[in-house]
């Protein structure tokens, strides 16, 4: 049985009980192991702020941002990537980009931090089971990176993959079937070319003056602010260029769910549920959610003459 995002309700686990349990107990373990070691607070990192990017709204508090996650390679409950955090060890890391390039390359994680200035952006960040946050990411424009591999005329699609290692990530344990809530591992997501080198994508490695904590997709992730936050890969370890729009794991474990674009759009409801409205963590209300998370201005003309109900 496939359990399918937002499906993870008390209901959904208890219909696939054998895997709860045994997920469950395999979790405790870990999760005595990650108190065990507590990782340390993440270091300062310095940035500059970009005043280009931003939104108003004051930041979503640090505690809520680093506590209320969504990171199924550490189980499906929003407090499992903060428990189990500590088993994922940013470094030593690398980053390969490869695939339609002229020049592939495999860059330390230190390499990947210092390939372009820095920037702190405020973004918001709109999860598709209807929460958001405000988040000061620290970073640079994806295109910095994807540019140094030189895309060749071929490249139409870019895919992220994020590390696969069941013992840094207890949910990708053979046998616990379920815990990740069904997705194929590696986790592994995708945008069309253009998107990937649009100013606004991010590559992330800091947040909140900080190093990106573990279970925020530490060492480096993406940031697509546009696009529902499933778009935003994690923990990434490989970036190839494909001619072919890449597999994406939300898209192979429920596709009349989820699709490629995934573009925040209050008009286009999930099969399940409606996508008007959001709650931002830390307040009550629903606020109506904006086209494009309020990016339209910006993204918009990437997606002339398209059928965004077909293009979900
Ligand atoms: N590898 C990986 N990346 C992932 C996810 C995941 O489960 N695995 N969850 C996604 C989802 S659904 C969201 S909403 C954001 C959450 O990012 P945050 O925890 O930093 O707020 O990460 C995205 N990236
Ligand atoms: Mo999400």
């Amino acid at each position: 049985m496939k359990l399918k995002y937002a499906d993870i309700t008390p209901e959904a686990i208890y219909l696939d009980r054998r895997a709860f349990m045994v997920g469950a107990a395999a979790l405790l373990v870990g999760g005595a192991r990650a108190e065990a070691a507590t990782p340390p607070e993440p270091a300062a990192l310095k940035a500059t702020p970009n005043p280009k990017f931003r939104i108003d709204d004051p930041p979503t508090k640090y505690e809520s941002a680093t506590t209320y996650n969504n990171f199924y390679e550490f189980g499906t409950d929003k407090s499992d990537p903060a428990h189990h955090a500590a088993s994922l060890r940013p470094r030593p890391w690398s980053v390969v980009v490869d695939g339609l390039v002229a020049k592939p390359q495999r860059l330390d994680i230190d390499e990947v931090l210092k390939a372009a200035p820095l920037e702190e952006r405020i973004y918001g960040l709109r999860c598709v089971e209807g929460w958001s946050m405000v988040i000061p990411w620290i970073g640079y424009p994806l295109s910095m990176l994807l540019r140094r591999a030189e895309p060749t005329s071929k490249a139409k699609y870019v895919e992220f993959t994020t590390l696969k290692d069941p013992e840094q990530f207890p949910a990708q344990k053979p046998g616990l079937f379920g815990l990740g809530g069904g997705l194929d591992w590696p986790y592994t997501e995708g945008l069309r070319l253009d998107e990937a080198l649009h100013p606004l994508a991010l590559l992330t490695v800091g947040m909140y003056g900080k190093v990106l904590p573990n279970q925020n997709g530490a060492p480096v992730r993406v940031v697509i602010p546009w696009k529902y936050g499933f778009k935003s890969a994690k923990s990434i370890v490989r970036i190839r260029l494909t001619e072919e729009q890449p597999k994406t794991a939300w898209n192979k474990a429920a596709p009349q769910e989820y699709g490629f674009y995934s573009n925040v759009n209050p008009d286009v409801d999930h099969p399940r549920w409606s996508q008007a409205t959001e709650r931002r963590i830390g307040e009550f209300r629903r606020r109506k959610t904006l086209m494009l998370n309020g990016y339209a201005d910006q993204v918009a003309s990437l997606y002339t003459g398209m059928d965004l109900r077909k293009n979900y």
